[in-house]
């Protein structure tokens, strides 16, 4: 462990020991109790070992969580305004005392870290949201994490790294602060700005990053966060490719491109002043802090968190300790008549502004309409594309549901085949009867047998869809829950539409194709669906098809105008 004082950023921790040091301590840790990381606790144990947290030394203890939830700052008084906390369940914390010796591992079971537990406590979840986030109000999401993802004891102490968290893309553009600080040196930059961004970048970031380069007369660093955004936000693997586009259009030797495994927080004005912390341990100068920073959206009740310049508010505040200088910047638009980019507090009357919310953006992409130039590169609109197609190239599955007998199966064929016939995705049929047969061979039809069934299903389904293809799906599926979950699981990943075929109890039992239902009224098959076991019938379907007044192919072809109309196919 050491401490480096450079002229970039000021002291600088490494929690590091040495690779035989650490050899020597990770066979001493197989007799440590040991903890499995979740991907956010990964996030904080690598900018804390590499000292990205500078001055922190490990999980925060409880004097110094209570003080840093009260007054943004540690006990000794140093400015910290978000708590970096090791949260566990309380099973696994029965077993730990104060002076234990925790092994800290990834997700690879690889031990990265030994923490010196000096503090278990209980946190007070509802005081840490109202004083950290503002409101204890599960619409944030970092409300949302704290309440009902993070485990209800915290740990603290000193943590000894033993190996870096391992990354396996974007190699090359992964630094420490130290890496960043010696390369800010050797290319000779002394006032650096920082961009902070969670977001693909267009124009409108480019001409902000510029003129706040200019200002300054700074080098730009680019660094945008690559380890936990808000959640709906663009991956970063797209993300990254953008920025590699952009980065082309920024003068040379200007602008280096570096990203950050942070987990954000989503915490406005706080997360304003803990991501120019970071930054400044970097070894940047500046920072720049726009509209909204860090912002998490709207509240249960519709209303914005924070103001759009809480977070400069708070940065003013603390201007006299923080370290590093703020570059503050209003939202900039796009000046039709000028064909330039201004902030919104420098247009005149009578000008005509042009721009295009995020929303608008998502919209167009998702119907293929076209993007201004005016707005993006076409190369980073391009990589956009490739990872939100227009819908009719997105996948989506075809769910049916509906009694034994319903026509569900025979739909789906003719519906599988007309689809065949436009030969433009590949296409899978999950029907009911050859699931059983294949995937869930084990499976009786208890609730948990037939839940299980379905998830299955929705699982196989999700992952054709993720990849571009049309799923159909065609099981009795008689839970609205399971199926409830199985629409969020694949909406989340592409379209999802569900068919209800809806021909009635009296008409499947007349037509018995399989004479399942006489045996079912014998009582030789148990807890048969519509007889011996309920149907919950969906309320809003998509579509609903009664086989009494359409035809195999007549149905079939209602579905494919419906998917026609919600833009899955044309
Ligand atoms: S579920 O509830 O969605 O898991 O059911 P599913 O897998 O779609 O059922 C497939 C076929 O199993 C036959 N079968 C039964 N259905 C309902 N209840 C009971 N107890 C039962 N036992 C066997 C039935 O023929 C289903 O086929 P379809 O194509 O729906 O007629």
């Amino acid at each position: 462990m050491s401490s480096l004082i450079s002229p970039h950023g000021g002291e600088l921790k490494n929690l590091y020991v040495t690779s035989e040091v650490a050899e020597q301590q990770k066979v001493a840790a197989k007799d440590y109790p040991s903890w499995d990381l979740s991907h956010r606790q990964i996030c904080d144990i690598e900018l804390l070992l590499n000292g990205a947290f500078s001055p922190l030394e490990g999980f925060l203890g409880e004097q110094d969580y209570n003080s840093v939830v009260e007054k943004s700052r540690l006990t000794d008084g140093t400015l910290w305004p978000m708590p970096v906390t090791l949260d566990v369940d309380q099973g696994f914390a029965n077993k730990l005392s104060a002076g234990d010796k925790l092994a800290l591992r990834d997700e690879e079971g690889v031990i990265i870290a030994l923490l010196d537990i000096s503090d278990i406590w209980e946190p007070d979840k509802s005081r840490e949201a109202e004083m950290v986030f503002g409101a204890a109000d599960e619409a944030h999401p970092a409300v949302d994490y704290l309440f009902n993802r993070s485990g209800n004891i915290y740990l603290g102490g000193k943590l000894t790294g033993l190996a870096r968290p391992s990354h396996y893309d974007f190699k090359a553009l992964r630094d420490t602060p130290q890496e960043l600080r010696a390369r800010f040196e050797k290319w000779g930059w002394k006032k650096i700005v920082a961009f902070q961004t969670r977001n693909p970048m267009h124009r409108a970031h480019q001409e902000l990053t510029f003129r706040a380069a200019k200002e300054v007369e700074a080098n730009l660093l680019i660094q945008p966060v690559v380890g936990m955004t808000k959640p709906g936000d663009i991956d970063h693997f797209s993300r990254v490719r953008c920025y590699e586009h952009l980065l082309k259009n920024y003068p040379e030797q200007t602008t280096m491109l570096s990203l950050l495994p942070l987990a954000m927080r989503m915490g406005g004005p706080r997360e304003a002043v803990w991501h120019a912390l970071i930054r400044k341990n970097y070894g940047c100068t500046h920072f720049i802090v726009g509209r909204d920073h860090a912002g998490p959206g709207k509240n249960s009740q519709g209303e914005d968190f924070y103001g759009p310049y809480d977070a400069q508010d708070l940065m003013t505040q603390y201007r006299d300790e923080i370290g590093i200088k703020m570059v503050p910047f209003k939202m900039m638009v796009y000046v039709e008549d000028k064909a330039e980019y201004q902030p919104v507090d420098t247009i005149k009357e009578g000008e005509k502004v042009l721009n295009i919310s995020g929303t608008e953006f998502r919209r167009r992409l998702s119907e293929g309409l076209e993007i201004p130039d005016w707005f993006s590169y076409s190369e980073v609109v391009k990589e956009l594309r490739k990872r939100y197609p227009a819908k009719h190239k997105q996948g989506v599955t075809v769910f049916f549901t509906g009694l034994s007998g319903s026509g569900k199966s025979t739909i789906a064929n003719a519906l599988l085949n007309k689809l065949m016939e436009m030969g433009d995705r590949s296409i899978t049929l999950l029907d009911g009867d050859v699931v059983r047969k294949n995937l869930s061979s084990e499976l009786g039809f208890s609730k948990e047998h037939r839940n299980l069934n379905i998830q299955r299903i929705g699982y196989v389904a999700s992952e054709i869809t993720k990849n571009g293809g049309i799923a159909i799906c065609a099981p009795i599926a008689p839970y609205k829950e399971t199926r409830r979950q199985v629409r969020e699981m694949i909406g989340a990943v592409g379209g999802f539409i569900e068919i209800h075929v809806a021909t009635s109890l009296e008409v499947c039992e007349q037509r018995d194709r399989k004479g399942l239902y006489a045996m079912a009224r014998e009582g030789i098959i148990k807890e048969f669906t519509g007889i011996s076991d309920p149907y919950e019938a969906p309320e809003n379907p998509e579509l609903l098809i009664d086989t009494v007044d359409c035809t195999p192919d007549e149905a079939a072809m209602r579905i494919l105008l419906k998917l026609e109309s919600m833009g899955f196919i044309r």
